[in-house]
């Protein structure tokens, strides 16, 4: 009764293009899978400028601005929805700090990358940005929604 009562989130999570070039995809979704969240969206894409732009709007004052854009657009990226209490945060934290060197060990950077401009995912940083960037980068169709089954043991 009280897990019915807890906000559920969404969260985009998208494996970047060195993530999807050293073979890391299987791994990346294996750590939400097991934390106990549930996919709702997935897909490889190949993202255009004007998407990763879009994506990154509010960093676009930044120096590494176009440098960023052109790691995004580099190769496929893999697109996730993943849902659930808490799932903004927690992905935040399984994820670890944008520099990989300050992440944590335990955490996707902290164990599988060591350059912030190669920082293999990336996760929503707000509810509302989980929307935004869900509906940024999926169409409805895409999105799943679906009762797992191991449901009742995971809350
Ligand atoms: P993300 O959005 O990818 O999950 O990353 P984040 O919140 O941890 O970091 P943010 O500050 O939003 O930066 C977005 C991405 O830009 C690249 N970056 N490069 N100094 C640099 O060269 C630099 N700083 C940031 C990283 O790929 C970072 O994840």
């Amino acid at each position: 009764l009280i897990a019915s009562l807890e906000q559920v989130d969404q969260t985009y999570i998208m494996v970047k293009p060195d993530g999807v070039q050293r073979g890391l995809v299987g791994e990346i979704i294996t750590r939400f899978e097991k934390k106990g969240f549930k996919l709702t969206g997935l897909k490889l894409f190949k993202c255009s400028k004007d998407l990763a732009e879009e994506h990154y709007k509010d960093l676009k004052g930044k120096s590494f601005f176009p440098k960023l854009i052109d790691y995004i657009t580099s190769g496929p990226v893999v697109c996730m929805a993943w849902e659930g209490v808490g799932v903004v945060a927690s992905a935040r934290k399984l994820i670890g700090s944008t520099d990989p060197l300050q992440a944590e060990p335990g955490t996707i950077r902290g164990d599988l990358a060591v350059q912030t401009g190669r920082n293999i995912v990336h996760g929503s940083d707000s509810p509302d940005n989980g929307k935004r960037e869900i509906g940024l980068w999926f169409n409805e169709a895409e999105l799943v929604h679906w009762t797992p089954a191991q449901a009742a043991w995971l809350r």
